[in-house]
């Protein structure tokens, strides 16, 4: 997991509709996209996995299903991201075998801790900054939180929460392998555009 990290929301596609997002942020170097849906039912989270993977798979950029591992399975996703109430690290691996990217979001302390012994892919510091696009989320971590599991954790680390064009250079700079955005990429006029100049700032 390194560079730029899209994770879909439906409703942050303002301008475009998230198939078109998403195919934008491929040819402008996305390495990674998650496909994440709150309201949709079984079928069509289904059928827009499919369809991004058709999108993804010629230019090798991994598809990773949040949260369902039902559909991470049926769609042949390269993995699940899972949150601290989704199912547990052991039983995701268990059933998505040794290959799946597995990436667990850390909330607090005691998940960073807890973390440490699951051989997870990564782990998603959440929220870096406080985001109006996740406002159930816990306290943000802010640079200095970053910098403190960086000190610590085994495990690649990528970013998410309020994270822009702006204000990623500190955090890639705080030892962030990845960046995640929803809304820079989402919610941009030109998905194209706004993917190339996140790109730019690992350079
Ligand atoms: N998890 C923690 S913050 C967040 C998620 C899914 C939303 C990030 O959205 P944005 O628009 O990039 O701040
Ligand atoms: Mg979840």
């Amino acid at each position: 997991m390194e560079g730029m990290y899209l994770v879909t929301d439906q409703a942050a596609c303002i301008h475009h509709p998230l198939e078109t997002v998403v195919a934008k942020a491929v040819d402008a170097g996305v390495s990674c996209v998650q496909l994440r849906e709150k309201t949709i039912d079984t079928r069509s989270f289904l059928d827009r996995a499919l369809a991004l993977k058709n999108i993804l798979a010629p230019a090798r950029v991994p598809l990773i299903i949040n949260d369902r591992l039902d559909i991470a399975l049926a769609a042949g996703a390269h993995g699940v991201h899972i949150g601290q109430s989704d199912m547990p690290y052991a039983h995701a691996r268990k059933l998505l075998g040794p290959k799946a990217i597995i990436g667990l979001s850390v909330e607090t302390w005691e998940d960073v801790v807890e973390a440490q012994d699951l051989d997870v892919d990564y782990i998603g510091v959440s929220p870096v900054f406080s985001t109006p696009t996740k406002t159930d989320t816990k306290e943000p971590w802010e640079l200095e939180g970053l910098e403190r599991i960086k000190g610590y954790s085994r495990h690649p680390l990528v970013a998410i929460g309020g994270l822009n064009q702006g204000n990623i250079a500190p955090v890639i700079q705080a030892g962030a392998r990845s960046i995640a955005v929803v809304s820079a990429i989402c919610s941009a006029p030109d998905p194209f555009a706004a993917t190339r100049a996140l790109c730019a700032c690992f350079q």
